[in-house]
């Protein structure tokens, strides 16, 4: 599974709640980006990831689910994120809801498929920190120390570094950077246009852009070839 991982430079989120045409879709996919990540914060069901995951497979790129409740567990993507929030003080975001879908779906999980995220949550407006009930008020030594949590003790082999909605600090991104050995550094939030999406590559090994695809696809369009 990691040779998957490794080589991406650039991924597009989608938000199975928020609607894309065809021909939207088809620019993205056909974009020259690595993979497809389907994912978001509320709204989203099994009908509508469903719904999305087959539209994307008509193009040939990976799509891949990251997790964030148990209503969206679809079986039929090529891998499945699973967030495991290091800056929370809920365990349910760490490893309460994870141990309440073994029990639930243990028997059918394609273990082999899952890869574990250790997702730094920073910006306090997004949707995703109120849900978890994120420690956002960092600085860039505490961030990396999260992240050294996840890669160093627990060995995750991707962190994630979430702005969602706003472009973050990239100095605090590649400190995060330097400071892990094994794990890729995915970096989202905010990137918006060639600029933000060079500036956030060169700190992070893997870009993530979702909220431009639906308020300004040119743009969007263009941070692929910007990084790779
Ligand atoms: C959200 O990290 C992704 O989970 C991307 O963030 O939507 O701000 O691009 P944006």
């Amino acid at each position: 599974m990691k040779q998957m991982i490794k080589p991406w430079r650039h991924v597009f989120k989608l938000d199975p709640d928020r609607e894309i045409d065809d021909q939207a879709l088809e620019a993205v996919c056909m974009s020259g980006t690595d993979a497809i990540m389907i994912g978001g914060s509320s709204g989203v069901t099994f009908d509508n990831t469903v719904d999305l995951l087959s539209r994307v497979r008509r193009y040939e790129l990976p799509c891949v689910l990251e997790v964030s409740n148990l209503e969206m567990l679809v079986p039929g993507f090529d891998l499945y994120m699973i967030p495991m929030v290091m800056n929370t003080a809920d365990s349910a975001w760490i490893t309460g809801q994870h141990k309440q879908a073994i029990e639930e779906y243990g028997y059918m999980i394609p273990w082999d498929l899952l890869v574990p995220e250790g997702y730094i949550i920073l910006n306090p407006d997004s949707a995703v920190a109120r849900l978890t009930g994120a420690q956002t008020d960092l600085d860039a030594d505490g961030a990396a120390a999260y992240a050294q949590v996840a890669d160093k003790l627990m060995s995750l082999p991707i962190v994630y570094v979430e702005y969602s909605g706003s472009f973050g600090d990239m100095e605090t991104v590649r400190k995060i950077h330097q400071s892990v050995h094994g794990a890729k550094v995915f970096y989202g939030g905010g990137i918006h246009d060639p600029e933000t999406a060079k500036a956030a590559a060169a700190v992070s090994d893997t870009i993530v852009v979702g909220n431009a695809v639906y308020e300004d696809l040119a743009q969007a369009l263009l941070t692929v070839k910007a990084v790779k």
